[in-house]
């Protein structure tokens, strides 16, 4: 693996869960393979999951580990090629880049879409900089379009909380006061279409195979098919609600697909239609017993109430556990084809 973007980056995923349950059980059995290994983070966003859990990936596997907060301290860096620079910012990162990459052998980035121009944030133009001008191997700590290692981490966590049978799956578009990217549901979307495709034993049993995937959102909300494809659509919530097993929830700004398209990034609803969606009580209420799930941070009162996140079925809190889990997985692969 020289590039984690995509679920097909990680191949096998029966592998790879049965290689994250190893990791659960003995998270430092391979605390050799990194020695003398250095993962350079780089965050152009804010984060704590995704910081804290990456590094301590890396620990488990004997690197070492430098991160870079490049909006705080570093030089404000130039993405655009062919600009004249005589403004606020003093590096481009086409020097930027390979400098970075000379100091380690793995690069983690974090680089959220801009929302503003469709295609340059869908090009993934940031990763595929890095990927290109680096010479290492890299992977996505959410980049504009996904979040591999949260959908990782959220399989992992769905893997442990089998039901008796097929689990029914929602992800469901939820209200919040800010654009925000649509990268965490596009991965969540491509991850459970191909565990489903891959036909993973999901159900206690080991017989039933993959999953019952269904996304509900308000019109306009439409993700890209290139990560939904094969997924059902429910515009009635309470429809798609209905036996659901695991209950997931979201917020993304509008996709900008076919005649939203110069809705990009917007927020489509008023204040009242839009907090029609938070999940709670009466919505929890329609489901099989649901588990909640959110990658986190999360707005209490918007996203979900208070109750439903502090429920015993909320799995919240083992789900950004399972973060340490999915980056451990992932800086293995690269480690052992170095
Ligand atoms: C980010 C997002 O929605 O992509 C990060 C989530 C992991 N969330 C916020 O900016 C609140
Ligand atoms: N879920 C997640 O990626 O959280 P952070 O933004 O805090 O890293």
């Amino acid at each position: 693996m020289k590039s984690f973007l995509n679920v097909q980056d990680l191949g096998d995923l029966k592998a790879a869960l049965a290689e994250a349950a190893e990791l659960k059980a003995n998270r430092f059995k391979y605390d050799t393979l990194g020695k003398n290994k250095t993962l350079l983070m780089v965050f152009f966003n804010n984060s704590l999951r995704t910081r804290l859990s990456t590094q301590k990936a890396a620990m488990n596997l004997g690197m070492n580990v430098i991160v870079l907060d490049v909006n705080a301290g570093a030089w404000k860096l130039e993405t655009e090629r062919g600009v004249v620079m005589d403004g606020d910012k003093s590096e481009h990162l086409l020097e930027a880049i390979p400098v970075m990459g000379s100091y380690c052998d793995i690069v983690g980035i974090r680089s959220f879409a801009g929302l503003s121009d469709r295609d340059y944030d869908y090009a993934e133009t940031v990763y595929h900089q890095f990927e290109k001008y680096s010479g290492k191997p890299v992977f996505a700590m959410e980049t504009a379009t996904v979040h591999p290692l949260q959908a990782f981490a959220d399989l992992i966590t769905i893997a442990e909380h089998k039901r008796p049978h097929r689990p029914k799956v929602v992800l469901t578009w939820a209200p919040h006061p800010k654009s925000l990217p649509q990268a965490v549901p596009n991965s969540f979307a491509q991850w459970m279409v191909e565990a489903d495709r891959q036909g993973l034993p999901l159900a206690l049993d080991g017989a039933e195979q993959g999953i019952d995937f269904v996304i509900t959102h308000p019109e306009g909300y439409e993700l890209d098919p290139a990560f939904t494809r094969g997924a059902r659509i429910e515009y009635d919530q309470q429809k798609a609600f209905e036996g659901a097993d695991f209950v997931y929830a979201k917020n993304w700004s509008c996709p900008g697909i076919g005649r939203y398209a110069k809705d990009y990034g917007r927020i489509l609803h008023d204040y009242h239609t839009m907090m029609q969606w938070t999940v709670d009580a009466r919505h929890m209420a329609w489901t099989n017993d649901a588990h909640f799930m959110h990658c986190l941070p999360v707005r209490r009162g918007m996203i979900v109430t208070d109750d439903v996140i502090e429920s015993p079925t909320s799995l919240v809190i083992p789900e950004a556990a399972n973060r340490e889990l999915s980056a451990t997985v992932v800086l293995k692969h690269f480690l052992q084809e170095m």
